[in-house]
């Protein structure tokens, strides 16, 4: 038995045994490799850097999706950037009211790869009917495509090699080019305590660009370094302000069996510190 020890960070690590390995090789892109820690079950690496395990996936996969789909109310037409391994197609998969899935990776063996080594990820999401997988780049994409979505979720890597530009200005305006009226975009921005530029330069970016911005949070054990936070950036004001009864009825009427995910959760979950409200420019009330 290894370890395995994470290289995100200068000075500061995690480590994790290696039960076995499943998979490690490298693609077109990047560094590929999964493999079972007793704590996490299989998790999944891109050039060093942990993106996914069996254990906490469901925080970040819950949270950025049903926030922005029950913050809508009527999605019927969501992208994924990113987000090869499936666990974004299987929670958007829940909601009923969606008719179609576009989800644009840029790397073919992330998605092959996990459906064959991480499946309980996608648990069958990449055979549903309602979803188109493009093998192309997240930037390509959104600047070029005629489709329109209702709401897009940017399930990048951090800003780092291939996913560095899904962080940029023209990244986020070219989600806006291709959002639907009314349509919301969300992103991971990184754990705000270790990674503070990422989060006020995404800050930045959505005040140019957007009528009503803001970061949501939450605490996923395997992003180490205190809560992950995640931006939150449309048009519409009205989608920030929905009030917890009308969360609570969409959630019910939506059916949805969560296990990080409430109404209550969404709405306290947009409650920054004063540290990262500084930090994002936006004065504390
Ligand atoms: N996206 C990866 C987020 C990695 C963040 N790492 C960090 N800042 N510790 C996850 C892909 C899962 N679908």
């Amino acid at each position: 038995m290894s370890d395995f020890i994470e290289t995100l960070y200068d000075g500061y690590t995690q480590g994790f045994r290696v039960e076995k390995v499943y998979f490690e090789r490298k693609t077109e892109h990047q560094h590929l490799l999964i493999f079972h820690n007793a704590h996490f079950g299989r998790v999944m690496v891109l050039d060093g850097v942990v993106q996914t395990t069996e254990r906490d996936e469901f925080v970040y996969h819950e949270m950025l999706t049903h926030v922005p789909l029950l913050a809508h109310g009527a999605v019927r037409r969501v992208l994924v950037i990113g987000g090869g391994d499936g666990g974004m197609l299987r929670e958007v998969l829940k909601h009923q009211s969606v008719e179609t899935v576009c989800q644009v990776e840029i790397d073919r063996d992330v998605i092959d790869m996990s459906r064959t080594h991480l499946p309980n990820h996608s648990a069958g999401a990449f055979d549903d009917p309602r979803v188109v997988i493009e093998i192309d780049d997240g930037m390509h994409f959104v600047a070029q495509t005629d489709r329109r979505f209702d709401v897009i979720i940017s399930d990048s890597t951090d800003p780092i090699g291939p996913g560095e530009v899904l962080f940029s200005r023209e990244f986020y305006a070219g989600c806006q080019r291709c959002l639907a009226p009314g349509g919301i975009v969300v992103t991971q921005n990184g754990v705000v305590f270790l990674q503070p530029d990422e989060c006020a330069s995404t800050a930045g970016h959505f005040r140019a660009l957007f009528n009503d911005w803001h970061f949501y949070s939450a605490a996923v054990p395997t992003y180490v370094g205190g809560v992950m936070v995640f931006g939150f950036a449309s048009d519409e004001v009205a989608h920030r302000k929905v009030d917890r009864a009308t969360l609570a009825t969409r959630f019910e009427a939506a059916e949805l069996s969560t296990r990080y995910y409430t109404p209550e959760i969404h709405h306290a979950a947009f409650a920054l510190p004063a540290y990262v409200m500084a930090l994002i420019g936006k004065e504390t009330t």
